[in-house]
């Protein structure tokens, strides 16, 4: 009972931040997403494919989160965007308060920023409980992962608005059912937004990018 009383402190505490955070991002006119995935998936890809493509329209800031080193943040940071890392030393996830610092070290940079993109930590279930205050939650699972997962952790899409399948490219190679995944998915969450995509040879990437850009417009 303990723990679970502690554990509701942590998050209401969370959601706190996480509020102020939202009203940061209003006020700057920011439109924020939180990419959440397992390891691997293709989170920095999207993030490098989607500045490939909108950079030129939007501004972008990214926000990387690590357990351990700064290899993510160095690879975005290729781009010309204003990044910043946060290490979480062990953590699983980030929290409000990581992202309020993360911000504090955007200083200057975010005021003509139309989108920030906060890459979680790679980990299915903890990211799920966490409000960053983001505008999406934007889950991404690759096709070498199974179809089978939305029913496994269920609450990451059930928490999440939009759904990016990668690596469909690997699809003649795997036992990977996209229409099973697509259907597992909309069985824990019928609202989500679903995109496929490629981040190695580029199929979908213009259909993710629109459906971002016409986002940030609203
Ligand atoms: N074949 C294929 N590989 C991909 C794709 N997207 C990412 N990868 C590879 O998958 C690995 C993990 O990608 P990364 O973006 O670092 O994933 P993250 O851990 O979720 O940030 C890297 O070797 C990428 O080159 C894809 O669409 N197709
Ligand atoms: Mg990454």
């Amino acid at each position: 009972m303990d723990v679970i009383t502690i554990e509701r402190k942590v998050l209401q505490k969370n959601d706190e931040i996480a509020s102020k955070n939202r009203e940061f991002f209003i006020q700057k006119n920011l439109f924020t997403i939180n990419l959440v995935s397992s390891p691997g998936s293709g989170k920095t890809s999207l993030v490098e494919r989607t500045i490939e493509k909108i950079k030129d329209k939007v501004s972008i800031a990214v926000i990387e989160g690590d357990v351990q080193t700064d290899i993510d943040a160095k690879r975005v940071s290729n781009y010309n965007v204003p990044v910043v890392q946060i290490i979480t030393n062990g953590a699983c996830h980030l929290e409000a308060n990581l992202v309020k610092d993360a911000l504090a070290n955007l200083e200057g940079k975010l005021d003509n920023a139309g989108l920030l993109i906060i890459e979680n930590v790679g980990n299915l279930v903890c990211p799920a409980g966490y409000d960053l205050g983001e505008d999406l939650k934007v889950v991404v699972i690759s096709v070498t992962e199974g179809d089978d997962k939305p029913l496994k952790y269920p609450k990451m899409f059930m928490n999440s608005e939009v759904l990016v399948i990668n690596k469909i490219d690997l699809l003649p190679y795997v036992n990977c059912s996209i229409k099973d995944l697509r259907a597992n998915a909309l069985k824990i969450n019928p609202k989500l937004k679903i995109f496929e995509t490629s981040c190695t040879s580029g199929e979908g990437i213009d259909k993710w990018c629109g459906y971002l850009t016409g986002s940030i417009k609203k």
